[in-house]
């Protein structure tokens, strides 16, 4: 049972302890997390707050954007913008990097979000989330460009989410495992609920949208195959599936009780590596699962290590539990060697 303390305490202590959290780190990590607080009280007011239903304008992945997904925008950008610990922000709802207006200091970090993930899930009153992911600005060259965000997620100093569930829980990592806070609504505070969290390396549960298994790759076919064969099958034991259609939500299910989540390529759109993006939604969240035990690929190598060429790059992902993901990839793998 984690000590009930304070993300600020949590935050003060590990660096104490470790010293590995610098001030302008803090800072970013707790203003995030008050720009969180701020989204989930526009979540949580549904159709009371007038937030619900599209806002007839589509982002940069040619989406329809849901009026949360705008609010939720904004309120990251307007509370990242002042503190002076960031040189710019990049998010899935604008096309190009934001950089901190000049009547506002620089700083060294590099902020990187989904806003509001899962959006196709607001309307129905289903978990959504919020995604970050942090860089620093490795070159001190004067002013900052997208070139400064095209790094492997092995870079990033700092990742995180918020689920908007039942629970507000803030997920979060320094490079020093992961911690959970549940939002203490009557205080308006982060509390710690969990750290040192660990995902099984095994599991019994996997989330993939099986609607579009006509369109998978030979492997993937191949392991969900298994996993329906259930204990009369190779793998010898049944299987269960979930696909909440939030990454945020599978992530913090699969963070909590182990699980494998795939979006692979599939041959809907055959140009495309995957639906998901590299950047602001498979990096941060593989920085987590790998922080608790588990392991993030493409199908074949390390999510953290691929080295980004666009800023809204897509990937394909799976993720978790360590033995399950080496499984596919070793699916994958096994495949191209045959093919060659
Ligand atoms: P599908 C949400 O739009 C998202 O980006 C992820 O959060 C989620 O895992 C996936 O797409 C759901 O995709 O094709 O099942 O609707």
């Amino acid at each position: 049972m984690a000590q009930r303390i304070s993300l600020t305490q949590y935050l003060v202590e590990q660096q104490r302890e470790h010293g590995h959290i610098p001030g302008q780190l803090r800072l970013l990590i707790e203003v995030v997390a008050r720009a969180c607080k701020r989204i989930a009280i526009s979540v949580n007011k549904g159709a009371l707050g007038e937030v619900l239903g599209s806002a007839g304008s589509e982002n940069v992945q040619g989406e329809v954007q849901k009026k949360l997904d705008i609010i939720a925008n904004e309120v990251l950008v307007e509370a990242n913008e002042w503190g002076g610990h960031l040189a710019a922000m990049a998010s899935e709802e604008m096309d190009s990097i934001h950089v901190v207006p000049n009547r506002y200091p620089q700083g060294e970090y590099l902020l990187l979000f989904d806003p509001l993930d899962g959006s196709s899930n607001i309307d129905v009153n289903v978990s959504i989330g919020t995604i970050f992911s942090v860089l620093r600005k490795v070159d001190n060259h004067p002013g900052v460009s997208e070139q400064d965000f095209l790094q492997p997620g092995r870079r990033q100093a700092a990742a995180g989410y918020c689920v908007y569930g039942p629970q507000t829980t803030l997920v979060l990592t320094v490079g020093r495992g992961v911690a959970m806070f549940t939002l203490d609504r009557e205080q308006g505070s982060w509390v710690l609920t969990a750290e040192n969290v660990t995902i099984p390396e095994d599991t019994k549960e996997f989330a993939i949208n099986m609607s579009n298994m006509r369109h998978w790759d030979a492997p993937v076919k191949r392991y969900i195959d298994e996993c329906l064969a259930g204990k009369e099958g190779v793998r010898g034991k049944d299987f269960n599936m979930r696909w909440v259609a939030s990454m945020v939500a599978d992530v913090h299910r699969i963070l909590t009780r182990g699980g494998i989540f795939m979006y692979p390529w599939d041959k809907r759109e055959p140009d495309k590596p995957g639906k998901l993006r590299l950047m602001y939604e498979a990096n941060p969240m593989s920085f987590l699962v790998e922080q608790a035990g588990g392991m993030s690929t493409n199908a074949r190598e390390r999510i953290m290590d691929i080295q980004p060429a666009k800023l809204h790059e897509r990937v394909s992902v799976v993720l978790g539990s360590k033995n399950e993901v080496q499984r596919v990839t070793d699916y994958h793998l096994e495949a191209d060697n045959t093919q060659r």
